[in-house]
């Protein structure tokens, strides 16, 4: 097992796009493991792949505070959303900055686990959040970018100010 490197916002690489997992191999299950020992470290309630730099689709998640409901998810698709929430969120790619964004309130979700089985899930609340702001990642996009240019030009401007002063 392994704590992988989390990219920083700003980073190009973030705003890659993940491809679909082909076949789930040992390699895809050290990379399930690693990000999950790495959100559980930082620590997070979900983590992308492409946070750590590697474009496929595959997420990890917990919301549990006894860090025992571990839920995988590879190639998710939402196939079905309801309502309207807004949400306080953060980010592991973007240390120490929270803001709202609007999602939907509820989704369906249907993925593959990591054993190769296809699963479909309903969730709502913090789960639901959590679940579209990953597969926002996947999509090569970051909560900040919901916002408007100006709040999001001096969110940059914060976290380069903060960059330098830990450099
Ligand atoms: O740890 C995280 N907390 C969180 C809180 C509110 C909404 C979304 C999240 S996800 C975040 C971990 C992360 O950056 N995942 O990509
Ligand atoms: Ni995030």
């Amino acid at each position: 097992m392994a704590i992988l490197k989390i990219l920083q916002y700003p980073d190009d690489r973030l705003h890659t796009v993940a491809a679909p997992v082909e076949r789930i191999t040992d390699r895809v299950r050290e990379l399930v493991e690693d990000m999950a020992e790495t959100m559980y470290a930082a620590p997070g309630i979900g983590l992308a792949a492409t946070q750590v730099n590697v474009h496929e689709r595959i997420i990890v998640i917990d919301i549990s505070e006894t860090h025992d409901q571990l839920l995988v998810l590879i190639n998710p698709e939402i196939i079905a959303r309801n309502g309207v929430s807004d949400y306080e969120e953060g980010c592991l790619s973007v240390p120490g900055i929270y803001g709202k964004v609007q999602r939907a309130e509820s989704v369906t979700v249907s993925a593959l686990n990591v054993g190769g089985e296809s699963f479909t899930l309903n969730a709502d609340g913090l789960l639901a959040v959590c679940i579209q702001h990953e597969m926002d990642h996947l999509a090569g996009k970051v909560f900040i970018e919901y916002w408007s240019k100006l709040k999001q030009s001096r969110t940059l401007a914060r976290l380069k100010k903060k960059q330098r002063s830990v450099m």
